[in-house]
């Protein structure tokens, strides 16, 4: 029988990615959306599968409206990867991402508590909620203590917790993914990649001229983001539920992004680079290094991109959007496109 799939956050870069997969492997797709007043949906355009989602329209802010998206979709399994995601932007507003990102969590949880406890449920962990542990090195693992250090990361501490206060105590099957940093050319271009893939392509082809960033000292355990969607799925597949650390074991500076990206396009970044004291954080995150071995022996998960290979793919994209863009050729991403209506599902008039 075909298998249902519900995704919240289906329109950010992991959501697109893991439609994507989960069409890939016959799955029926529903994916939540925000309504916005200008479409969103650039990511599913790009990896083609638009028309292929049954989109309803829910916020995580929203109980009623995560309700009838559960009551109306019947997914054998939800993946709860809707949040404001940006680390920086927490700090701007702490409530409202407490809010989505930890109650939002909570609300999903009590729906399926309340409407099918069968359903399994992935909820979008972070490493991020580690914060600034001692001997990072060794690599974090789903043992290593947990201390944030951002909005963010205490938001998506509480909806962990809550994850396995529901596995214990109602016996729902939910599971963490406690993803690091994982990246692609889908990637939103506030994040500290993306905006120098995007960057360098254009400092190349004499777009622009200066890029200002903040903390480079900063260390991430970078992966390829199509690679981590495909454990989300493994974790619900599993006889029984438990949290899992996805990461590469390997960490890079900020500036090991810079030397990559600008490297590829022979240009010196050096010339182009200054620190701008508005993108450092109150409190950031110094180093991640994940050890992702218990997902490695328990559903044979491993990482294949390295971190060379991820930034220059960005980069390239980047670079031949740039180009392709000079020569004008129009992008999914600059003509907003808008699925066709008969993928939106809606409550209609009362019966
Ligand atoms: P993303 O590109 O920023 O996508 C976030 C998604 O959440 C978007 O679809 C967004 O909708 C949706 N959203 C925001 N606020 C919402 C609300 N109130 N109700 C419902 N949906 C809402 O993030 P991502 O990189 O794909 O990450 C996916 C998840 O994994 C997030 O929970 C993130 O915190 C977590 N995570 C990401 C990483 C990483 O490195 N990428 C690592 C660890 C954990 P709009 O399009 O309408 O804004
Ligand atoms: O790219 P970032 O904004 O990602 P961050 O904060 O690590 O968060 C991402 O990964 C988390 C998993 O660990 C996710 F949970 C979260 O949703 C998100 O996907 O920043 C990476 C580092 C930080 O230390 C930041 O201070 O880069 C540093 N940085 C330096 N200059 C910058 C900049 N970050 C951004 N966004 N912009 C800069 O100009």
């Amino acid at each position: 029988m075909t298998k249902r799939a519900l995704i919240t956050g289906v329109t950010g870069q992991d959501g697109a990615y893991l439609a994507k997969f989960l069409l890939d492997q016959e799955y029926e797709v529903f994916g939540t959306y925000r309504r916005s007043s200008t479409p969103n949906f650039w990511r599913l355009d790009a990896l083609a599968v638009i028309d292929k989602i049954n989109f309803l329209h829910a916020d995580l802010n929203d109980m009623a409206s995560l309700l009838e998206a559960v009551t109306v979709s019947e997914p054998d399994e939800i993946y709860n990867l809707g949040a404001q995601s940006f680390v920086g932007a927490s700090f701007e507003a702490p409530l409202l991402t407490g809010d989505v990102d930890g109650l939002g969590a909570a609300r999903v949880l009590e729906v399926v508590r309340s409407i099918n406890p069968k359903i399994r449920i992935y909820q979008a962990s972070s490493s991020e909620i580690y914060g600034n542990v001692a001997n990072v090195e060794r690599g974090l693992t789903e043992e290593t203590p947990m201390l944030p250090v951002s909005p963010y990361a205490a938001g998506k501490l509480y909806a962990y917790n809550l994850v396995r206060i529901y596995r214990e105590g109602y016996g729902l099957f939910a599971a963490n993914g406690i993803l690091f940093n994982h990246e692609s050319p889908l990637r939103g271009l506030e994040f500290v990649t993306r905006k120098i893939t995007n960057a360098a392509a254009q400092i190349s082809l004499g777009l622009r001229n200066k890029l200002e960033l903040g903390n480079l000292e900063a260390r991430r355990d970078w992966g390829f983001a199509a690679e981590y969607v495909q454990a989300m799925w493994k974790m619900l597949q599993l006889d029984k539920p438990s949290d899992y650390v996805i990461a590469t074991g390997l960490s890079y500076s900020v500036q090991d992004v810079l030397v990559t990206a600008f490297e590829s396009l022979g240009i010196d970044w050096q010339k182009y680079v200054t620190v701008d004291k508005r993108q450092m954080r109150p409190l950031d995150v110094h180093n991640l290094v994940g050890d992702s071995s218990k997902a490695k022996a328990d559903f044979d998960w491993n990482p294949a991109t390295s971190f060379k290979e991820l930034i220059e793919s960005m980069t390239a994209a980047d670079y031949d959007r740039w180009r392709r863009r000079i020569d004008g050729e129009v992008f999914p991403w600059d003509a907003p496109s808008y699925p066709s209506e008969s993928v939106f599902l809606t409550r209609g008039p009362q019966k």
